[in-house]
């Protein structure tokens, strides 16, 4: 368990001194050695060692502006907690803690449990999951929590592939991408499949919130997790999150990419609430796709017909 995690009510945790000092205090009551004191605007992750131009750090940095510091977070393995936990800099200054693999949405509930037990009022309790801890190994702790009511925020930043441990294909890989495990070649041309609906298998819960988003879309995200945090159950974002190094695109192009997704019509924004769905985001022309393929070297080999069949996955 990280030293900035506690149950006692105290938000934000990590400052044994009485010090603000935030983002990189986790070396266990000490100063950190490369303390910067950029907590000034009560940045909740800062410091983190992601590429540049990570999607997933936006994601997770924009819910947490939104919900404060009266937070839980739980973050499995992953890209997103291999750069934010590393021991002794620390860049999140709210509560945070590591989950297994498989066990955010279980570690969500038991926290949710036990903050009701210690009586604390007015607090959240989110994760942030990647694709792989969410779509594949994590999907069962997910529907249980789903099913059981706890009120938690599961937020699932998507890359479309199992990042941190090489470009691994998941199953939100979308069709034709090529990852170390679907490699285009001379034998098959990226991934085969399609990318798994996580948004559809979780309304299918009949959830209370659930929604998509796009780090291009920061004020439809926003707003998302705030309904999120005010919805007396468990709620889920899935959010579209590029990843330069796994997409082999230009680090300036992350925020482009997340917005040509929603253009092109293969990402839509849409929400789910009281049995509904509702699209948050309806692009007025449909821009082509190729545009967006060619800027991801994961596509480069992709064929005619591989591109119709893109294409044919607009909803
Ligand atoms: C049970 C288990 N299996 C495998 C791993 C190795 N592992 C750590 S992170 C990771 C990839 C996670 O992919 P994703 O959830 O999509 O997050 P990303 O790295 O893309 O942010 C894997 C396979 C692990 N930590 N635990
Ligand atoms: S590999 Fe991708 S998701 Fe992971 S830190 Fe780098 S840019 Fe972010
Ligand atoms: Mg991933």
């Amino acid at each position: 368990m990280s030293k900035n995690f506690n149950l006692n009510g105290d938000f934000p945790p990590n400052n044994p001194a009485g010090e603000k000092v935030g983002g990189t205090v986790g070396d266990f009551g000490k100063k950190s050695p490369t303390k910067v004191g950029y907590n000034k605007d009560k940045e909740p992750f800062v410091g983190h060692k992601a590429c540049a131009g990570c999607g997933g750090t936006i994601a997770v940095r924009l819910a947490l502006k939104a919900l404060g510091e009266r937070v839980f977070v739980t973050v499995p393995a992953g890209c997103m907690s291999a750069v934010g936990f590393l021991y002794p800099q620390m860049a999140f200054t709210v509560n945070s803690i590591i989950s297994t693999f498989a066990g955010t949405a279980s570690m969500l509930t038991g926290i949710r449990a036990a903050a009701n037990a210690k009586g604390l009022k007015d607090v959240f309790v989110v994760g942030f999951a990647g694709d792989g801890g969410t779509a594949d190994i994590g999907i069962q702790a997910l529907s249980g929590a789903i099913e059981r009511g706890d009120k938690i925020i599961y937020i699932c930043y998507d890359n479309e592939a199992y990042m941190n441990t090489g470009i691994q294909r998941s199953s939100a890989t979308p069709f034709g991408a090529s990852t170390t495990t679907s490699p285009a070649g001379s034998v098959i041309g990226g991934n085969r499949l399609g990318k798994k609906d996580m948004f559809s298998i979780v309304a299918a819960h009949n959830i209370p919130y659930a929604a998509t988003a796009s780090i291009a879309y920061p004020h439809d995200y926003i707003k998302k997790v705030k309904k999120a945090a005010a919805t007396d159950g468990p709620s889920y974002i899935h959010i579209l999150a590029p990843c330069p190094t796994g997409w082999g695109s230009e680090n300036n192009q992350t925020v482009n990419l997340a917005r040509l997704a929603v253009e092109t019509g293969l990402w839509q924004l849409k929400e789910f609430a009281g049995g509904e769905v509702k699209i948050t985001h309806k692009p007025k022309e449909l821009k082509s796709i190729e545009e967006y393929l060619r800027l991801q070297k994961r596509f480069r080999h992709l064929n005619a017909a591989d591109v119709d069949r893109v294409k044919e996955s607009i909803g």
